[in-house]
């Protein structure tokens, strides 16, 4: 079993996009192990994408990349990483297969609504920098006794 790390950024949470995200990763059968709605702040943004630090574009993604609320997932399944990378699609939604998920909603490179992990290194790496390095969501608890009905 693999865990990988996928963000949907914030040009496909403004466009209403999480939904139809989500349900292409339920169907196909990966589980979902965690998900939040964030900000991400510059720092963030620069360590996440660190690798292209060098590149012609990168002041542009770390803005893109801090424009809006993002939301961020873990998912898990056989071979999530490359499952994932599948669903996803091309870099370039314009070389993207329709039936993927750039290819069916994105048009261009610098607003192509999501996020994968591309190797087993970066999904740890991803998961431990936007979710802390627990095993577990943090998921609240309660004491049924101290609710007031
Ligand atoms: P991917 O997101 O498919 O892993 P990547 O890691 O090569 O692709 O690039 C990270 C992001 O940077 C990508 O999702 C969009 C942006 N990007 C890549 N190439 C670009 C380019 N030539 N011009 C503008 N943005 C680019
Ligand atoms: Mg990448």
């Amino acid at each position: 079993m693999e865990r990988t790390f996928v963000m949907v950024k914030p040009d496909g949470v403004r466009r209403g996009l999480v939904g139809p995200i989500l349900t292409r990763f339920e169907q196909k059968g990966f589980k979902l192990q965690d998900l939040k709605l964030m900000m991400i702040d510059r720092e963030l943004a620069e360590q996440h994408y660190g690798e292209h630090r060098e590149r012609p574009f990168f002041g542009e993604l770390v803005s893109f990349l801090t424009s809006g609320k993002v939301c961020a997932m873990v998912w898990e399944g056989p071979n999530a990483i490359a499952g994932a990378r599948l669903l996803i699609g091309q870099t370039n939604p314009a070389n993207a297969a329709p039936g993927t998920i750039r290819g069916d909603f994105a048009l261009e490179v610098s607003e192509n609504i999501i996020h994968g992990s591309d190797s087993a290194e970066s999904a740890g790496r991803e998961i431990a920098l936007f979710f802390g390095d627990a095993e577990e969501p943090d998921i609240p608890r309660f004491n049924i006794d101290e609710i007031d009905s």
